[in-house]
């Protein structure tokens, strides 16, 4: 009893969210609404599948821009004994970051916006002939509960590009992004009333747009987001998997 009221105290508040009077709050919530509403896309229709493999599949549509390629990535997962809140806590918390992502040199926080939202700068592993890249994104945590429309409850993380005047762009090449994380969660009622991690499903959306900033081989660019996507799902989701298999559920 006295161990679980630490933990409960420890933790931050379950209701979190940026002030409605904060500079970001009209864009962070354009992005976030934009990313709901496409979650239920049908993408059999207008996607390729570059990967499958058991319940994950990667999805691309192929983009070009100026000769710049910016296709579209779309990943679904399902993966067993871990919730969206700690799918969403994981990707989103800066201080476990580095532990996860194998596409970074660096990340650090530039500024923190409110509870839920913080600016950081990452340095992305130079990829042989390019230049190497750096981006500076909002990253943004909300937990959508489900309504009347019977809309599933969701817990969301977003990564959006965006400019800081502590930061500017100077010795690397800039790229553009727009990442998301939509999360649901699936509990199979236990007979006994008490959820263990067996009768927990989390269902993963993973979108990422990603402009390259300036001028990159579409061919070594498509064969490195064929590689890396899934192996980025794979990794981090048995990254959580560890992180939470002896932990209390977050629900
Ligand atoms: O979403 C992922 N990670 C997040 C947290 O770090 C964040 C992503 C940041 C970096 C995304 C970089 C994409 C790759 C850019 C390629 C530029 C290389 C140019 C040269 C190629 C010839 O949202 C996981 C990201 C997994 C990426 C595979």
């Amino acid at each position: 009893e006295e161990s679980k009221r630490t933990v409960a105290f420890v933790e931050k508040p379950p209701k979190i969210s940026l002030s409605p009077e904060h500079k970001y709050y009209a864009e962070v919530n354009k992005i976030v609404t934009h990313h709901l509403g496409q979650i239920n896309e049908n993408l059999e229709e207008s996607w390729t599948c570059i990967a499958e493999e058991g319940e994950l599949k990667v999805y691309k549509r192929e983009l070009e821009e100026d000769g710049i390629v910016i296709d579209p990535l779309r990943a679904v997962h399902v993966v067993k004994g871990i919730t969206g809140h700690e799918v969403c806590k994981y990707f989103w918390d800066i201080d476990f970051r580095m532990e996860w992502e194998a596409t970074l040199d660096s990340s650090e926080v530039v500024e923190w916006l409110s509870e839920d939202t913080f600016v950081s700068h990452n340095v992305i592993k130079r990829v042989w002939p390019a230049s190497q890249r750096d981006a500076l994104f909002w990253s943004h945590i909300q937990h959508i509960g489900s309504d009347q429309d019977e809309e599933p409850d969701r817990w969301i993380v977003v990564n959006y590009s965006t400019e800081h005047e502590l930061c500017p762009s100077s010795k690397y090449v800039r790229v553009f992004m727009n990442v998301a994380m939509v999360c649901e969660t699936m509990i199979k009622p236990p007979a006994d009333g008490k959820i263990s991690r067996d009768d927990i499903t989390c269902k993963i959306i993973y979108t990422a747009e990603v402009n390259p900033g300036g001028w990159a081989p579409a061919s070594v660019l498509r064969a490195v987001y064929k590689r890396e996507y899934p192996k980025f799902l794979k990794r981090f989701t048995s990254y959580v998997k560890t992180k939470t298999e002896n932990a209390e559920i977050l629900l």
